[in-house]
């Protein structure tokens, strides 16, 4: 039958085009967690700058995070496309890497410029909080919680718009080190049902927006301590107090992201739609905002694609390693082996790639 063969056409067809990692120069380290790093990388042929995502598969199956790769492929799977998330190119793997290509996004951390000034205006805070949400919203409506928003995957693009990375994409337990100590604070939101280990749900999400919504406004996370033990203490028992240099609008959102019992939290009903109709975002149009028709506060000085002066220098002077370059298509597993291992079925191109080089649309 036709289908069949356009099937098996294609099947060839994504074969012979299967990408691989020498399909990219490695230019630059931009970030290093204990699974893997993140480098920016140029496709040779199409010239583009992507970020490359390398999760070595070992310490992940020794840290038994496998359940949470394998939670984030069928993420990958659901073809999750938003104005605010990280654009997912490509994955595939070889015998011992998981690669993720990514879109690039140089404007540099929220809060690399949080701290630069303190603090941000409401209105600017409002902008970010705005585009946060919405791309949460969207999660949930794929029934993804991100769970993990911290302040390090929240980036700029060079325009000034929020990008959100690594939803799920891996866990950053432990420090290159081998210590899971942070001495300059814990850089994770923290809800008291996480802290606890209880269940928990969507709702998750709306504390770490409010979380990240009250370091905006305040220039500290809420309930900050330098010492840690007695930030979890007070996440958990002290009540929330706002000093009222912050508007009433905005305290009032905060009290409600803020709630210990995720029951009574905003967004614990009718989720996303709890933002959009709060006060404090009255001043949003919210198709435009996800058109990105609304002028970005503030834009991010940026020369050209491998202008990476909003990296942590820590990451950007070391050196690529060459490892990545000479594993050709001669260890880039084949799908009838993936369905064997331990990372069955990752690898895949997405179809609009296919169809993209066929000229069909
Ligand atoms: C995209 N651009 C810059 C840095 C990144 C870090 C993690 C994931 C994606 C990224």
């Amino acid at each position: 039958p036709p289908g069949c063969l356009l099937f098996a056409l294609l099947m060839l067809f994504n074969f012979l085009n299967r990408i691989k990692p020498s399909d990219f120069d490695y230019l630059k380290i931009i970030g290093k967690g204990s699974f893997g790093k993140v480098l920016l990388a140029r496709h040779k042929e199409n010239e583009q700058y992507y970020a490359v995502k390398v999760l070595q598969k070992k310490i992940i199956l020794k840290k038994k995070e496998q359940k949470h790769i394998m939670a984030e492929r069928s993420v990958l799977m659901k073809n999750i496309k938003h104005p605010f998330l990280v654009g997912l190119h490509y994955s595939f793997q070889t015998t011992d890497k998981l690669y993720f290509v990514l879109d690039y996004v140089n404007g540099g951390e929220l809060f690399y410029h949080l701290q630069r000034e303190r603090v941000f205006l409401e209105p600017r805070a409002r902008f970010y909080a705005a585009e946060i949400a919405s791309a949460l919203g969207y999660l949930h409506s794929l029934h993804i919680v991100y769970r993990d928003l911290k302040p390090e995957n929240i980036l700029l693009d060079s325009q000034g718009h929020i990008v959100l990375t690594d939803f799920g994409l891996c866990k950053e337990g432990l420090e290159p080190n081998g210590t899971t100590t942070t001495f300059c604070g814990t850089p994770e939101y923290l809800a008291p049902e996480v802290l606890q280990k209880q269940a928990y749900d969507r709702t998750v999400d709306w504390w770490c927006l409010g979380s990240v919504l009250f370091e905006m406004l305040y220039g500290l996370p809420p309930f900050y301590s330098r010492n840690t033990a007695e930030m979890y203490s007070n996440i958990l028992h002290m009540p929330l107090v706002l000093k009222p240099n912050v508007s009433n609008a905005g305290r009032d959102l905060l009290e409600g992201l803020l709630h210990k019992d995720r029951t009574k939290r905003l967004g614990s009903k009718d989720d996303f739609l709890e933002m959009k109709f709060h006060s404090f975002f009255s001043p949003i149009n919210w198709d435009d905002l996800m058109a990105k028709k609304i002028m970005p506060p503030f834009i991010p000085t940026v020369t050209s694609p491998t202008d990476l002066r909003h990296f942590d220098p820590e990451f950007t002077h070391l050196p690529v390693s060459t490892s990545l370059c000479n594993t050709d298509n001669l260890h880039v597993t084949s799908s009838v082996r993936e369905a064997a291992g331990a990372f069955p079925g990752f690898s895949y191109v997405k179809l609009s790639y296919i169809l993209d080089s066929l000229h069909v649309k």
